[in-house]
Order: C-alpha cells, then structure tokens, then sequence
C-alpha cells in the first residue's frame, strides 16, 4: 500500500477495525491522518520485512519524510490586514486575456465600486464590463463595471493594471517587442498622469521590468506609484513546481522568485522551504533544478500548447496578489517589480524582489539575504534590464 488515503482510513473504520495495519514504506496522507484522529483509527507502519532493500525512490523519500514526520504542517497563510480598504476604482487598459480576467476576480471579490475597462478595439471592453455586469445577477456582486477606447475612464482611479500591448509572437526580437509596447506604455503614460496621477499603476505588458521602467520614466509619476507584476507570477509557479516534485501541497511551500521575468529569473532555492523544512535538506539537486526549469520556463509552456496567446488565469490572480497587498489585504511583502536606489548594489533600476506595500504604492523595499550565485543572478539580470533599456 504505496499511499494510504483517506478512503482506506474509512474502510478500515466501517469494517470495525481500530488499527490499520500499512506497509514501512506507505505514504499517510495529511487527510487521512486527519481523519484517522477523528474516528480513533491507529495506522501502525509494519517493520520492513528482514533483509529488504530500502527504497530508493527519490520522490517517495521525499514524501514519506515530509508527510510522515510533519504530517499537518501547512505554510502559514499570508497575514490578512484587519482593515482592508475598498477602492472606489480599478482601471484596466488593456481588456484582453490578462485585463479581463482580472476584472472578472475583482468584479468578484467586489474589491472596488466600480471597475474601469478601456482596450483600442472598438467594443472589446464595453463589452466586457456589461458581460461582468450580467454576472452579477448571480455573484451578487455590488461592483459596477464600465469600457469604452478612451483613456479617460482612468479618471480618479485609485489602481491602473496595465496590460495592453502585443504579446512576442514567434520570430520577433525582443528588442522588437520593446520597442512596439513602448509606444503603448508611453501613450498610457501620459493620460494616466493626466487623468488619474495620483493611481498606483500595475504594469504587466512585457517585457516586464524595462516596460515598467518606460511607464515611470513617461508618466513622471513618484516611483513609489509604479509596479511590475510577474514576481508573484512566477513565485507561484515556483511554488507549485517545487510541490510537484515534493508530492506536496503548494500551500506547504514557501518560495519566491526575485530578478527579471523569463529567463533571468532567480529562484530563490536558499530560502525555499517545505513544511518548514529547507527544500535543500529534503530534495536532491536534480529535483529542485527540475522546479527550477519548471518556474522559468512555465510561461513558455502555456505559450507552446496555446500556440496563440500566453498564460491568463495566473497572471491574473498575480495581478489581484498586488492588488490585494496595495489594499491591506495582504501585509506580508510581495515579489514585484519596483524601483532599486541601492539595494543589492542596484540603483535606479525596475527589477523584481521583495516589497511592502500599501494604498500608495510601494512603503519598503525588503534586502533578502541571498546565497552568492543568487546575488550576482540578481546583479546579472540587472544589467541585461539596464542594457536592453540603453539599447
Ligand atoms: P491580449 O489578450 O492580446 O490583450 C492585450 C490587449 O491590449 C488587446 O485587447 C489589445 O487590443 C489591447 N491594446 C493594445 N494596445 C492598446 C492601447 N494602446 N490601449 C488600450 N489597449 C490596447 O494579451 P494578454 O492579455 O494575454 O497579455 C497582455 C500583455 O501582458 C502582453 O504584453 C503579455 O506579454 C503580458 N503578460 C505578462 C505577464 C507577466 O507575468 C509579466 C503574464 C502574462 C501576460
């Protein structure tokens, strides 16, 4: 019996049996456990049987130490704010893929008194907003949406999430990429300094960091006022990578990613843990590069099965993560993209670490302590951000 599951704690318990009897090597599920403790079944591993080999399954190591030793540890939840604000407006130039999904969790959430929705296309984004009203009749929401092409609907909001733009279609240079979105990010720029100069603006058109640079530079917004999203993005999809080679729960793996989007990611490996315990002590080199490949290279994933198109329903949720710790929702500090005056040795640059936040933006930039290939990962990225932006 590899894996003992809830299921068998319950048989066991219908057929009248107080202990149930497992192999040396079966894995005891959090639930069954659980679930063990409420209807007083006593699971007893067997002895190994005399002279057998011990296992030498990675991964069921893994689980077995994880599940076995610290079988109800989880990851403690991000610390929620006692006093949340609700934002009269969210903004969201760009109502495509990213933008309208993350409407649709704040529409919601009802997060926000109203939603603002603009896109270029003609009737993309007054559609959308009456679509997310017509749910409304069954969410309940009390959050009213509105769209249209005209910047102008970004008038007093308190949030913009930016996403318009192209996506790299295959063949384009990123450099090609750069330079078409940041004629989107500089018209955006100027009507939100104009219209809405007070907002917090969440940048996640790509590339991310020299985008959410051009979005600063152009709109002469105090830096605090401008984000990048793809830390929490990519910390979750190191997260997630990291418990599939575990065998674990997400929610009992603390990890984040700092640096660039894509490949200058940087992993952070020397503080990651699961329950509790730090992944270097309980996964081997090749489990936790295989976590790693998955992290970085999780978007080009999605991109290659979609063929057209790239990943929506994370980034947005990574959107709303920010949106949640600029209301209070959420006090732990968040990977994102923000402006460095000298932290890990980079000055005057947009690059991904840790940040607090608050309704006014970024509060305090957090110095995590790096192991030396993660700091000089982190210094690298910088100057490929700094280089691609000088080009
Ligand atoms: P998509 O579904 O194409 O939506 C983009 C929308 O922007 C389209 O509806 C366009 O019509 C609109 N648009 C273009 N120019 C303008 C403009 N000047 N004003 C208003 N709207 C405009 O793409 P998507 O939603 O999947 O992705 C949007 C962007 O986010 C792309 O650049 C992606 O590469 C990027 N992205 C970044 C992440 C990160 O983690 C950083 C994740 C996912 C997507």
């Amino acid at each position: 019996m590899p894996l003992v599951s809830e299921y068998d704690v319950r048989r066991a318990a219908a057929t009248g049996n107080r202990e149930l009897y497992v192999d040396a090597d079966a894995v005891v599920t959090p639930q069954a456990l659980d679930i063990a403790d409420r209807l007083g079944v006593d699971i007893q591993h067997r002895a190994a049987p005399m002279g057998a080999q011990p296992s030498i399954d990675p991964a069921r190591a893994v689980q077995r130490l994880l599940l076995r030793r610290s079988p109800r540890w989880v990851a403690p939840p991000h610390r929620r704010g006692l006093a949340a604000t609700r934002f009269t407006r969210i903004a969201f130039v760009g109502s495509g893929m990213v933008g309208a999904t993350a409407a649709h969790l704040a529409a919601i959430s009802g997060i926000a008194d109203e939603l603002s929705l603009v896109d270029v296309v003609p009737g993309l984004a007054a559609a959308t907003a009456l679509d997310l009203e017509h749910a409304s009749g069954i969410t309940g929401s009390a959050t009213r949406a509105r769209g249209g092409t005209s910047l102008d609907l970004c008038a007093s909001a308190d949030v913009v999430v930016v996403t318009a733009g192209r996506p790299r279609s295959p063949g384009m240079t990123r450099d090609a990429l750069l330079a078409i979105n940041a004629r989107v990010i500089h018209d955006i720029a100027e009507s939100i300094a104009l219209h809405a100069p007070d907002a917090v603006v969440i940048v996640v058109t790509n590339p991310l960091d020299e985008m959410t640079s051009e979005m600063w530079r152009r709109s002469a917004l105090p830096a605090r006022q401008v984000i990048g999203m793809a830390g929490t993005l990519d910390s979750s999809r190191f997260r997630n990578a990291l418990a599939g080679v575990a065998g674990v729960r997400p929610a009992d793996v603390q990890a984040i990613t700092l640096g660039s989007h894509g490949a200058e990611m940087v992993p952070l490996v020397s503080s990651a843990t699961i329950k509790g315990r730090p992944v270097r002590d309980v996964l081997s080199t090749a489990m936790i590069d295989r976590a790693v490949a998955e992290a970085v290279n999780g978007g080009a994933a999605v991109v290659e099965l979609r063929k057209t198109g790239s990943a929506f329903i994370a980034p947005a949720h990574a959107v709303m993560e920010l949106v949640d710790a600029l209301r209070g929702a959420i006090t732990d500090p968040l990977p994102a993209s923000v402006m460095l005056t000298g932290q890990y040795g980079i000055d005057g640059l947009f690059l991904g670490v840790r940040a607090r936040f608050d309704s006014g933006g970024v509060v305090e930039v957090i110095e995590d302590r790096l192991d030396k290939a993660e700091l000089s990962a982190l210094q690298a990225a910088a100057r490929s951000v700094q280089a691609r932006l000088a080009g």
